[in-house]
């Protein structure tokens, strides 16, 4: 039977049982409320007031008045004051915000320990830095923020995707109203109570829970700009309802990425690489390399080790700090998952996956490995958004360059090589905004992140994300 560890009272975050929304630095009840579930259990971990269209048009006016009369007119210096307090409180905190974070979306503590909360206070830190330099970063002489920023994000880097979006809008003297997703509202909230700690003044951040109803709202209000990171639908969506406004527009949508092995790679190097690609966060990543391209004459060797490899992943309690896979955030995701794999084995691929138990209650998908996959096969070209690999193979690197760029995506791609100037060859060939050579999924505040194609347009990260928050 599987058991919960309860987590050792030190780091034991205070979930409150009900949060309202953020707005204009004060915590607000409303009418309608929804349940925040935690995947591995299917327990209720909280309730919270889910935003209407005029608890939009209240927060997107205080996020106005704090823009125009506090934080755009404040000084660089000083608005960086506060991005380095908040960076410091999450650092203060990181403990409490990683197990909220594994209790709230599913994903492994050892993920969230190491990769969401610290790579969370690296964008305010980074962030925090510019806000004084603006003036000096090759972006005009005297860039002016856009005002109001509405931000909508998704449920698989929750406090992330949040850092992403609100440390560079703040940083260039934007204020923001943010939307999570609905089933991941957690650290969000407890941001809202971290930036009430570090008195940011009220109004800059307002976060608004709802579903996709709210997003839609908070896109069709007075905003000046919509950053969205989600599915392609949705971003079409979005552009096609803003379309001919004022309002300026990111996009950070969906992917295939193809992580590509050649017969000269280190092979051991490359099973970590590939296994990282899309284990990593089960797979519930934009970026995550869905498609190995393996080169035929290594392709035995390579499956042969990668299997070896996952029969040694852990599935599991989230809250362990062994646990390489944890739950699926949703059940509307687990079906999802399930509906597109059994379209591999429907159109002819065969699939593997380890022996593995799995815990009786909450969302649950083991490693799952399809060999035989043809490009035109629904499993090559759709994205799963699950720990879900497909695998192709190809005779020559021109053959590898055409099968990958074969998507409609753009977002990322791998390459595993000894050889640098292969590693040049292809990354010029390669269709895709990030291109890693022997190593996978690696994020820096630094570098800006973003997609070709239908994985939408704009940077996050680095200079270029900062042009997306200012008028240069
Ligand atoms: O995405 P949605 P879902 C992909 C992935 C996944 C699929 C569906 O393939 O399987 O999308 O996931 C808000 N106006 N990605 O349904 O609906 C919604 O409330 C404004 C890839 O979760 O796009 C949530 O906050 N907002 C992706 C956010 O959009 C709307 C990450 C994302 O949800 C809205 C997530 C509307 N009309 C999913 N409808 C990535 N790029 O990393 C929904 N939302």
């Amino acid at each position: 039977m599987f058991e919960y560890a309860p987590a050792p009272e030190s780091v034991r975050p205070q979930i409150k049982e009900h949060y309202g929304l953020f707005i204009d630095g004060e915590f607000v009840d409303g009418q309608e409320t929804f349940k925040s579930v935690n995947p591995s259990t299917e327990e209720v971990l909280f309730t919270v007031t889910e935003a209407g269209e005029a608890d939009v048009a209240t927060a997107v006016a205080a996020a106005r008045r704090a823009q125009e009369t506090v934080w755009g007119p404040m000084s660089g210096t000083e608005r960086g004051k506060y991005l380095f307090r908040i960076a410091r409180l999450l650092q203060e905190k990181a403990r409490e915000f990683a197990v909220a974070e594994s209790l709230d979306n599913g994903k492994p503590i050892k993920e969230t320990r190491d990769f969401d909360v610290p790579t969370a206070a690296q964008h305010f830190f980074y962030h925090a830095g510019w806000a004084d330099k603006l003036a000096y970063a090759g972006l005009g002489s005297d860039p002016k923020p856009l005002g109001v920023i509405g931000q909508v994000i998704p449920w698989n880097f929750p406090l992330l995707m949040l850092a992403w979006k609100i440390a560079p809008a703040l940083a260039c003297g934007n204020t923001v109203v943010l939307k999570p997703a609905e089933t991941t509202p957690l650290t969000a909230l407890m941001f809202a109570e971290l930036c009430q700690e570090a008195d940011l003044p009220p109004g800059v951040v307002n976060i608004l829970p709802g579903a996709g109803a709210t997003g839609a709202a908070l896109v069709n209000s007075p905003v000046d700009k919509v950053a969205f990171t989600g599915s392609t639908a949705v971003g079409r969506a979005i552009a096609e309802s803003i379309a001919g406004s004022k309002k300026k527009l990111t996009l950070e949508l969906g992917g295939k990425a193809a992580n590509i092995v050649f017969d000269d790679a280190a092979v051991d190097q490359a099973v970590e690489g590939i296994v990282n690609g899309i284990f990593f966060n089960q797979g519930h990543v934009c970026c995550a390399g869905s498609r190995l391209l393996v080169q035929e004459s290594v392709a035995e060797e390579v499956l042969e080790r990668l299997k070896a490899r996952v029969e040694t992943l852990r599935v599991g309690d989230p809250l362990d700090k062994n646990t390489d896979i944890g739950a699926i955030n949703s059940a509307e995701q687990l079906s999802r998952i399930q509906a597109l794999t059994e379209t591999g084995t429907g159109e002819g691929a065969e699939v593997w996956q380890p022996a593995c138990d799995l815990p009786e209650r909450g969302f649950w998908f083991r490693p799952t490995v399809f060999t035989g996959v043809q490009q035109s096969m629904r499993i090559a070209k759709e994205e799963i958004f699950g720990p879900v690999l497909s695998v192709l193979t190809f005779r020559t690197p021109d053959e590898a360059i055409a099968k990958a760029n074969n998507t409609p995506y753009g977002l990322s791609a791998g390459v595993w090589t000894e050889k640098g100037s292969k590693i040049l060859w292809a990354a010029e060939r390669l269709r895709a905004g990030v291109v890693w050579a022997n190593t996978f999924n690696q994020f820096d505040a630094a570098s800006p992140f973003g997609g070709l194609k239908e994985s939408g347009y704009g940077r996050e990260g680095g200079r270029q994300g900062l042009e997306a928050y200012l008028d240069v």
